[in-house]
C-alpha cells in the first residue's frame, strides 16, 4: 500500500495561552482580566471567581510562569526540540485594557511584536488564538459580558487591531478558544472565562444566558474572519472548537440516538464557524424550547460570509452516554447521562484516554465539514517528580502523546484526513486553567513552581523533551 506521509511542511509546535503563562498581569498599562480575578482550586473545589483582587488570596495566572520576562529563554528552548509553530494567544487587556477604549495600549502591542520577532528570528511561525479565557474584566462588570451587543464591536476593533499590526508576523489565528464548552452552562468557571457571565450557582437562565452570548461570540468570530481576509488575503483564520466525541453506552438503538443528539447539542458551535448557518435540529431546538436569542436577518448574513479556513480542535478525551431508557431511575439533569467508559483507562485527573478516540473525531470533523484541521490541544496532566539528578522522568506522558500521535498519522494515512499541524498542550508547565495549579503538568519543560507559588521559576527538560525533539525531526516517523 502507499502511505501518504505528513507534509514536508506540516506544523509540528506547542500550544499555551497568555494568560496561563505570561504573568506580568498589571504590567505596562494590562488591565484586569477575568482569569486575574481567579483564584486557585484546592482539594478537589472549583476555582473561586472573586469580585476583584481581594487582600489575602492567591491569584495564580498573576505572575504564572513570568513568560512575560523569560519569553527568550522559553523559545529558545522551543526551538531546540524543533518546533515549526508556537501557538499563544494575545491577551486581549494588553492591548484595550478595559475592552471598550478607543485607542490601543501601545506597549502591551509592542510586547507581542517583540515576542513574534523572537519565534520568526528561530523560523519559527506564531499560531494566535484572539480569546483565550482572559477577556477584560471590565466588560463583565460594565457590560454583562457576551450577553450585551456591544461586545461584538470591542471585539472587532481589538481583532482589527491586532490584525493590522501583526499582518506580516502572523499568518494563523483562531477567533474562541474552545467555544462550544458554554453548552455546560452549569460550570461556573467555563461561563466566566468563555462568555463573561459571572452566574450564580443555581441561575435558573443560564442556559438561555448561554445561547444568547454564544450567538453575539459567533457573529463577532465571523466579523473578524471577513475582516482579517480583507486585510491580509493570505491569513488563515480558524476556529477552535473542544472535540469530546460521545459514545453510546451500548448498542442499544436509545443509547445510540442519545450520543447523536448529545452531539447535536454541543457542535452546532462549529456547524455556524465551518458551514455559515444554524443547523436545522438547533433551529428546532430553540423555539421548541422557548429560546428566543436575538438573532437578527443581519447577522445570519455575516455567519454566511465569514467562514472559517479550517477547524482548530484540542483532543483530550472522549465521553459516554447513556439514554434515559437505559437507566429510568436516575435523576436526569439536561438531555444526557454520562457514564464511566470501562474501556479506557483514565488520568491523574479521571479524564479517559482514548487515543483512538482522536481518530474518530478527525474523521467527523472531515466528514462534516470538509476542511483542513489543526490539532491546536492534545495532552496529559500529570504530576511530576523532579529526581536529585535535576532529572524529569516522564514517561506516561510520551505515552499518552505518542498514541495520540499514532492516532492523527492514522487518520491521515489510512482515511484521508487533511491535519495540518499539531501543537500539545502546556508545551511548558503552566498554571492549569481547570484547577489553577501548577501541579497539573503537560509540559515538556518543567517550571519549578508549586501550588502555593513557590519556587524558583527555572526551566528543566523533562524526558519528553528530547522524545519530542526526535519526533519532530523525523517528521513523525520515529515515535
Ligand atoms: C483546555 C484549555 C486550555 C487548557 C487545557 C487543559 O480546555 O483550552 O486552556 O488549560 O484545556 O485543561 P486543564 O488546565 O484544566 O487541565
Amino acid at each position: 500500500m502507499n502511505k501518504l506521509f505528513l507534509p514536508k511542511n506540516f506544523l509540528w509546535g506547542g500550544a499555551v495561552a497568555a494568560n496561563q503563562l505570561e504573568g506580568g498581569w498589571d504590567q505596562d498599562n494590562k488591565g484586569l482580566s477575568v482569569a486575574d480575578i481567579m483564584t486557585a482550586g484546592a482539594n478537589g473545589k472549583a476555582r473561586e471567581i472573586t469580585d476583584g483582587i481581594v487582600k489575602g488570596k492567591y491569584y495564580p495566572n498573576h505572575e504564572a510562569i513570568d513568560f512575560y520576562h523569560r519569553y527568550k529563554e522559553d523559545i529558545k528552548l522551543f526551538a531546540e526540540m524543533g518546533f515549526k509553530c508556537f501557538r499563544t494567544s494575545i491577551a486581549w487587556t494588553r492591548i484595550f485594557p478595559n475592552g471598550d477604549e478607543e485607542q490601543p495600549n501601545e506597549a502591551g502591542l509592542k510586547f507581542y511584536d517583540q515576542l513574534f520577532d523572537e519565534c520568526h528570528k528561530y523560523g519559527i511561525e506564531p499560531v494566535i488564538t484572539l480569546s483565550h479565557f482572559e477577556m477584560p474584566y471590565h466588560l463583565v462588570k460594565a457590560y454583562g459580558g457576551w450577553r450585551n451587543r456591544k461586545l461584538i464591536d470591542f471585539f472587532v476593533r481589538f481583532a482589527k487591531t491586532v490584525f493590522k499590526r501583526y499582518k506580516d508576523k502572523v499568518s494563523y489565528w483562531m477567533t474562541f478558544n474552545e467555544i462550544d464548552n458554554q453548552t455546560d452552562y452549569t460550570n461556573r468557571f467555563l461561563m466566566a472565562t468563555n462568555s463573561g457571565l459571572i452566574l450564580k450557582n443555581d441561575q435558573s437562565d443560564a442556559e438561555s444566558l448561554m445561547y444568547q452570548a454564544a450567538h453575539y461570540e459567533l457573529v463577532a468570530s465571523a466579523l473578524a474572519v471577513k475582516l482579517g481576509h480583507s486585510i491580509n488575503p493570505n491569513f488563515q483564520i480558524g476556529c477552535m472548537i473542544n472535540m469530546t466525541p460521545v459514545y453510546p453506552a451500548s448498542s442499544k438503538p436509545a443509547d445510540i440516538f442519545q450520543a447523536e443528539k448529545a452531539m447535536q447539542r454541543r457542535y452546532w458551535f462549529s456547524d455556524i464557524h465551518a458551514l455559515g448557518k444554524y443547523p436545522e435540529n438547533m433551529e428546532v431546538f430553540l423555539k421548541q424550547n422557548n429560546f428566543r436569542p436575538d438573532i437578527t436577518s443581519e447577522d445570519r448574513i455575516v455567519l454566511k460570509e465569514g467562514t472559517v479556513d479550517y477547524i482548530g480542535l484540542s483532543y483530550y478525551n472522549s465521553m459516554t452516554v447513556q439514554s434515559k431508557e437505559s437507566n429510568p431511575g436516575f435523576h436526569f439533569i439536561g438531555p444526557e447521562l454520562t457514564v464511566d467508559n470501562p474501556n479506557v483507562e483514565k488520568s491523574d485527573w479521571g479524564w479517559p484516554i482514548d487515543p483512538l478516540g482522536l481518530r474518530y473525531s478527525l474523521n467527523w470533523l472531515a466528514d462534516h465539514y470538509h476542511k483542513p484541521l489543526f490539532i491546536v490541544e492534545n495532552g496529559l496532566g500529570a504530576y511530576d517528580k523532579v529526581e536529585n539528578s535535576q532529572q524529569i522522568h516522564d514517561p506516561y506522558r510520551i505515552a499518552y502523546l505518542k498514541a495520540h500521535i499514532q492516532a492523527m498519522i492514522d487518520a491521515v494515512q489510512e482515511d484521508g484526513v487533511k491535519v495540518i499541524g499539531y501543537t500539545p498542550w502546556g508545551c511548558i508547565d503552566l498554571v492549569s486553567a481547570g484547577t489553577g495549579q501548577m501541579s497539573k503538568r503537560y509540559g515538556f519543560i518543567y517550571v519549578d513552581k508549586d501550588d502555593q507559588g513557590k519556587g524558583s521559576l527555572k526551566r528543566l527538560k523533562k524526558d519528553s523533551f528530547f522524545w519530542y525533539q526526535q519526533v519532530i525531526q523525523s517528521n513523525g516517523s520515529q515515535l
